[in-house]
């Protein structure tokens, strides 16, 4: 079993979980959207983009479905299966729309665009999703001030899925110190191994500079 990853921050997300449940897998850095590199990645995943799981010939892409194939394949409830599944999938449905979708908008403007040469960022964006920030953070801090993490049955993959751009909240200016539950929680998941340094060890070159 193979997965592809780069730096960027939903490749980062599988790695850590595979990390954090102790997968055998083979890591391996790729980067489909080289020229080089497409016609064969996109047998893999026809969007060229990372993370992908392989098993045998199949390529599994999307880091929540790999997140739940390596719980499978680990006998982990970090997936939940039971009881609080629905729970589970209401904090991940609901941080892609809001709170990732936002850290998202503000972290692809402040920094991917300039990672990669995208074009100049647009301060439009940026305000927009930092009130979209503002808003799903304040909600997210009110619920944190009662669970320790997005399930109060423990640390869940929801609490990954959630926090997965705030690795580059500060090269991104998010301002989470303005939500004490929300940075309370980002320590208590920067205190994971796996999620601070999933890429202890793995061969990967870091990514381009923002210029
Ligand atoms: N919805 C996909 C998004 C995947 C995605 O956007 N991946 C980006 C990184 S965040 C990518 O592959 N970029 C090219 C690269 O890293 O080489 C998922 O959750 O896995």
């Amino acid at each position: 079993m193979k997965l592809f990853f780069s730096r960027n921050f939903n490749p980062r997300l599988a790695v850590a979980v595979a990390r954090h449940l102790g997968v055998e897998v083979e890591f391996e850095f790729a980067a489909p959207l080289e020229p080089s590199q497409r016609d064969r990645f996109r047998l893999l995943n026809p969007n060229l983009l990372l993370p992908i799981l392989i098993e045998g010939d199949t390529g599994l892409w999307e880091a929540d479905a790999i997140a739940c194939r390596l719980s499978q394949i680990a006998g982990s409830d970090f997936w939940r299966w039971g009881q609080t599944a629905p729970d589970m999938i209401r904090w991940i449905s609901w941080g892609r729309a809001n709170f990732v979708a936002a850290c998202d908008k503000v972290h692809f403007e402040r920094v991917t665009k300039r990672r990669y040469g995208l074009g100049p960022t647009s301060e439009d964006e940026i305000a927009n999703g930092l009130e979209q920030f503002a808003t799903a953070a304040s909600l997210l801090d009110g619920h944190l001030e009662r669970s320790e993490w997005l399930l109060t049955d423990g640390l869940s993959y929801a609490d990954f899925r959630m926090a997965c751009v705030l690795p580059s909240a500060d090269l991104a200016g998010l301002p989470l110190d303005r939500y004490a539950n929300v940075s309370a929680w980002h320590a208590r998941l920067w205190a994971i191994d796996a999620w601070r340094e999933p890429f202890a060890g793995l061969d990967a070159p870091e990514l381009p500079p923002i210029s």
